[in-house]
């Protein structure tokens, strides 16, 4: 029975593996009050005394478009630290594997599409998102090094964009999905004639739920044990205003849809190109309607 650290509890992704492995015997968690990954010592102490033998990392600072453009020193160095301290100290703890995740903002703002893992720095990044993105190319480079100079059993897997609940909520501070929802919930309780959207409604983005992701991850740890990264996602992708319509509808929203063509689109498209996973034998199961509904019921649940 392995023993296995979960870092990031209380985040999207941590919350969701820790169900994944519900009931999994040895499962090791912290929550960042009780471990700052960012202190090196701590993470050092950490790992000399608990000795797990398998770890998700996906602790990680993460916000929306806007939390990325407004907190880029916040983004850049949590992230770099949170990386190469639990690497390093995984490494000198002898730890067996450790799957690390990313996320498709570290690919080119203009790759071809769908994204391939080898399109990772062939040309410029998204601006709104490049502290976050440097800091995660850097955690992919450290587990590639680790992996040739050491033979450490480092694994990256890059989600694309990701829901579901334990999502953070927060107008300013969340991803496009939980803003959604959220705006055309309050908007239907208060009546209001219209929803106000960021940008212009063309961008298009790939959604993966969160649950899939930790299904996904799960099964690299078991499976996969290379150093080339892999894309995780659905391979299909809609526009934002595609999403406004599906949301509204799942929320049962009628009124108008308003594009704030002041606020950044971000990256024009970023569908992840998935067939390196799917040979592997897996494949998502969470469809995006159902997937809405299913958040905005979490959602209704848990608002308060
Ligand atoms: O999800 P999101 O913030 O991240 O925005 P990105 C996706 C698209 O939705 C953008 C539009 O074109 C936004 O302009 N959008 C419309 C909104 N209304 C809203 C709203 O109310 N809130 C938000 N947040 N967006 C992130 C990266 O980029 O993707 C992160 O910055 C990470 O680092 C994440 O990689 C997965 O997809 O544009």
């Amino acid at each position: 029975m392995a023993k296995i650290y979960v870092a990031g509890l209380t985040g999207l992704v941590g919350s969701a593996v820790v169900r994944r492995l519900v009931g999994a015997e040895g499962l090791l968690v912290r929550t960042m009050e009780e471990l700052d990954l960012t202190d090196q010592r701590a993470t050092r102490e950490f790992f000399e005394r608990e000795r797990p033998e398998e770890v998700y990392l996906v602790a990680a600072r993460v916000g929306g478009i806007q939390a990325n453009r407004a907190y880029p020193a916040e983004f850049l160095y949590q992230n770099l630290m949170i990386e190469a301290n639990v690497i390093d100290a995984a490494w000198r703890s002898g730890v067996k594997k450790l799957l690390f995740t990313g996320s498709s903002c570290i690919y080119p703002k203009l790759a071809p599409q769908p994204i391939r893992e080898e399109h990772l720095l062939t040309g410029p990044l998204e601006p709104t998102n490049e502290w976050y993105a440097v800091a995660k190319i850097a955690g992919i480079k450290m587990c590639q090094a680790y992996r040739r100079q050491y033979g450490f059993r480092a694994i990256s897997a890059m989600p694309t964009n990701l829901y579901g609940p334990g999502d953070n909520f927060d107008l300013e501070t969340s991803h496009v999905m939980p803003a959604l929802l959220r705006k055309f919930h309050e908007a239907k309780r208060a009546g209001a004639p219209r929803v106000t959207v960021w940008g212009t409604g063309t961008p298009r983005r790939e959604f993966l739920h969160v649950d899939d992701l930790a299904d996904a991850l799960v099964f690299l740890m078991e499976r996969y044990d290379a150093e080339e990264i892999i894309n995780v996602g659905t391979g299909e992708d809609l526009t934002i205003g595609e999403l406004c319509a599906m949301v509204r509808d799942a929320v049962g929203y009628a009124g108008e849809i308003a594009y704030d063509a002041s606020m950044p689109d971000g990256t024009p498209r970023k569908v992840m190109d998935v067939s390196r996973l799917r040979a592997l034998g897996w494949a998502p199961r969470v469809g995006l309607r159902e997937g809405i509904e299913a958040t905005y019921r979490w959602y209704l649940e848990h608002r308060a």
